[in-house]
């Protein structure tokens, strides 16, 4: 078995942080296991939702999913660990929600297409040019999570 040490980009849609999933969200992703290494509340500009989406720019939906992701916060994060791309798709569950498995964020949460709460990043290639849209080099944290003196 290969396993990759990776980050995602990960971002709580409007929709998700207006439903104050927010907590929930980052719960799930530590629990599995995974490290927080950068992380931001902002409502995004145009220019970048379309930058982002920009392979989706020939999609009927296009326009009203910029429109959707401007309109209000995004919490916006790098996750990083082993094989986090793709285990952060399964997490994540499918796009339809005719097809998102409950147990996954979008299967328990959502109904709707273009309310699905959360993004991931679809590979390696594509998290990286998601994270260096979003975070600029000295917003992701460098540390060593530690089992300190001072848990018990
Ligand atoms: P995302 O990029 O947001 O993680 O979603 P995804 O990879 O699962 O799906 P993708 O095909 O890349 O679509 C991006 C987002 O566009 C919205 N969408 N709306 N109205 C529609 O038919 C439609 N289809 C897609 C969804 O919000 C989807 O997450």
């Amino acid at each position: 078995m290969t396993m990759a040490m990776e980050r995602t980009f990960i971002a709580i849609k409007p929709d998700g942080v207006n439903r104050a999933l927010i907590g929930d969200i980052i719960s799930r992703f530590e629990k599995r296991g995974y490290k927080l290494v950068a992380m931001k509340l902002l409502k995004p500009s145009k220019e970048l939702a379309e930058t982002h989406y920009a392979a989706l720019s020939s999609k009927p939906f296009f326009a009203g999913l910029v429109e959707f992701i401007c309109s209000g916060p995004v919490c916006a994060m790098v996750w990083e660990g082993t094989d986090v791309v793709k285990t952060g798709r399964t997490m994540i569950g499918a796009t339809k929600p005719t097809e998102s498995a409950p147990g996954t964020i979008r299967g328990d949460y959502g109904i709707d297409v273009g309310r699905n709460v959360i993004h991931g990043s679809d590979a390696v290639d594509t998290a990286e040019r998601e994270i260096g849209i979003w975070f600029k080099p000295e917003e992701l944290v460098e540390w060593e999570p530690t089992m300190s003196t001072w848990i018990y």
